[in-house]
């Protein structure tokens, strides 16, 4: 019952995001229109919302309104709807369905798919600077949290652990690689949107390192159950192409289904773990543990 309620207040939280994330582009309608639809498709459709409510949640655990942090979660939904554009890529994972669509460069071209992700990217930042520059934070600066998120981005974060997953050579990828790979294509988005919502809210660097931990340890689980579903989901259900991780080394080719629910689960459980300081005021964050768990799409 408790879990059912904080299920509903996660699911108005990605509401919120969704309503405010088209306000925050320039107008479909306006020069250059192709990349400003492209921008508008890539960030709307069925999207789950995971990290902006992962922001969202973490500020309002600190005691910062959500209307108040709203457009950095949007930033960082940004973030990852770019990530998405270029992951799609044919000279990436070559995919063709994205939250049950076509995929934006499918739907719009490469060139104006690599514009729209650029364009997205620049808008997360600049949204990043003003949110920061509102809010005022006691203990963090503006240029703490841009920078905290440009190096959770770059190539000793995402873009590392994508520059990687794209490069190694399956024979070289043992588990120790497999994780290093996850946690910084997947993971630091995670501990950037926790830790962005928890600068956002002036938390203490010990919540900060806790909300690190809790998110590092979610990304890594979001990442492993995205493998699973990859073999265990259906277009219909997951709305992406399944079995594109195919020619991949997963956690689920080196550990089995079994092996690699299993890890997800204790990776949800050192998660859920680093929240005991927190007692009650943790719940939500339990309840997206919880979420990621039982995720079906
Ligand atoms: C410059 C931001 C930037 C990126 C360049 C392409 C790239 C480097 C990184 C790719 C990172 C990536 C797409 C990792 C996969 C993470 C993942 C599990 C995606 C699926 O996320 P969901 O399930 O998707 O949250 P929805 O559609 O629900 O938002």
């Amino acid at each position: 019952m408790v879990l059912r309620s904080l299920a509903g207040t996660l699911a108005d939280l990605a509401e919120r995001v969704d309503r405010r994330l088209p306000a925050l582009l320039p107008s479909a309608e306006q020069r250059p229109e192709p990349v400003h639809r492209a921008m508008l498709y890539a960030l709307t459709g069925a999207g789950k919302r995971v990290r902006p409510v992962l922001t969202l949640a973490v500020a309002e655990l600190f005691g910062a309104r959500p209307a108040a942090v709203l457009d950095l979660a949007c930033a960082v939904e940004m973030v990852h709807a770019c990530s998405l554009v270029l992951d799609d890529l044919p000279s990436m994972d070559d995919a063709s369905l994205r939250r049950g669509r076509p995929t934006v460069h499918l739907a719009f071209g490469e060139s104006v798919a690599l514009l729209a992700a650029l364009a997205l990217l620049n808008r997360a930042y600049s949204l990043v600077a003003e949110s920061a520059h509102h809010l005022s934070p006691k203990r963090y600066t503006s240029e703490d949290m841009v920078h905290h998120l440009a190096a959770a981005i770059g190539s000793e974060g995402l873009i590392g652990g994508q520059a990687l997953d794209l490069l190694t050579p399956p024979g070289d990828l043992d588990l120790e690689l497999l994780e290093y790979i996850h946690s910084h294509k997947t993971g630091a988005l995670f501990m950037a949107a926790g830790e962005l919502g928890a600068m956002a809210a002036d938390a203490r660097r010990r919540d900060l390192e806790l909300v690190a931990r809790f998110a590092k340890n979610l990304g890594l689980a979001f990442q492993i159950s995205d493998d699973l579903l990859d073999v265990l989901g259906t277009p219909e259900t997951i709305g992406k192409d399944v079995h594109q991780d195919e020619g991949k080394v997963t956690f689920v080719k080196l550990l089995g289904v079994g092996g690699a629910q299993a890890l997800a689960a204790e990776l949800l459980g050192f998660a859920v773990d680093s929240l005991a300081p927190l007692g009650r005021k943790g719940d939500p964050l339990r309840a997206l543990a919880h979420f990621v768990q039982h995720r079906t799409r």
